[in-house]
């Protein structure tokens, strides 16, 4: 069974009054909006990772505010609000299994695979695929799907995936 991951695709990362925009999140959003219907037809389940911060949360000391719980730039963006049959997660960290109940929601649904989409490619994706890689799980990256802060930085992540990871990248 598969599971599709939305990491992030929140208002302070998407919006450009968002706190800590990644450039070019919102063109990933028709893409996401897709594959999340192809896995709803397929009664696979979805599960959204959302940052969710505390006023000072040490984060902070990293970057500019963002996310902070109960916020407009917290909640997930307009055009990919959650249906009531999807998940949602919030998390302190880059990665959605940190402190979450994400490992054992996945086992419960028995769940073996997850196609994960988002931003940032190279944080909170990056970090998430990687736990999800030490949790014994199949990761699969729709590059069509996230986002990273710089070009570089997505060269880089896609290496990072494909050889120390193997995760499978899927391309257009
Ligand atoms: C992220 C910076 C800080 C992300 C989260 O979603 O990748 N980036 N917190």
């Amino acid at each position: 069974m598969k599971a599709l991951l939305i990491v992030d695709m929140l208002n302070d990362f998407v919006e450009n009054w968002g706190a800590l925009k990644v450039e070019g999140a919102k063109e990933i959003i028709p893409y996401i909006k897709t594959l999340k219907e192809k896995f709803e037809r397929e009664d696979s389940p979805v599960i959204y990772l959302c940052d969710s911060h505390d006023k000072n949360d040490p984060e902070f000391k990293i970057w500019p505010a963002h996310c902070v719980e109960g916020t407009r730039g917290a909640e997930i963006v307009d055009e990919l609000k959650p249906n009531k049959k999807d998940y949602v997660i919030k998390k302190k960290t880059y990665s959605g299994f940190f402190g979450t109940n994400l490992k054992e929601l996945l086992d419960e649904l028995k769940i073996d695979t997850v196609y994960i989409t988002g931003v940032a490619m190279n944080i909170c994706v990056h970090y998430t695929a990687a736990d999800a890689r030490m949790n014994g799980f199949k990761v699969v990256i729709p590059l069509r799907g996230v986002k990273g802060l710089t070009e570089e930085d997505e060269d880089y992540m896609r290496k990072q995936f494909k050889n120390i990871l193997n995760v499978k990248l899927i391309i257009g």
